[in-house]
């Protein structure tokens, strides 16, 4: 009901941004351990439009390569593997967490360490873009670190 009327709102006044159709929310990864330049990032992302917003690439300065990630049952264990898109519900979210589907980053600059921010970038099946800033926790973190500002 809520993204309805928004979406009301935006055609009435004609202000809103395709790039404000995303927003996403609790963005963190962990501490790199000694010697993996791979990390794992999950975020919340909140659709307000009416329709799927599909996130088909991610990027980051931070890592020269982002994917995609599933993890899913793999013969009788479970691994992760690329995915083309994640499709974010209209009115809804997409929950990327530990164990499930998430962004994974390979060939990090330097190591990630806690307490340190970075940029990451979403893009989206019609060309637009969402921004998330990206929380560095612990090394053996469960959960987004809890902002200290
Ligand atoms: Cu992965």
């Amino acid at each position: 009901m809520f993204a309805k009327l928004l979406v009301i709102a935006c055609g009435l006044i004609g202000a809103c941004r395709a790039d404000d159709a995303l927003v996403i929310r609790d963005a963190w990864t962990r501490a790199s351990p000694p010697g993996v330049d791979t990390a794992a990032v999950y975020l919340v992302a909140e659709n307000s439009r009416d329709r799927n917003a599909v996130i088909v690439s991610v990027g980051t300065p931070r890592a020269t390569m982002a994917h995609l990630h599933e993890v899913r049952k793999i013969g009788d264990r479970r691994g992760m593997r690329p995915v083309h898109h994640f499709t974010v519900p209209a009115g809804g979210q997409a929950v990327l967490a530990s164990g499930a589907h998430h962004i994974m980053l390979k060939g990090l600059a330097r190591p990630l360490v806690q307490g340190e921010t970075f940029a990451l970038t979403l893009r989206l099946e019609d060309g637009s873009r969402a921004q998330a800033q990206v929380r560095v926790g612990a090394i053996d973190a469960l959960a987004a670190p809890r902002g200290n500002h």
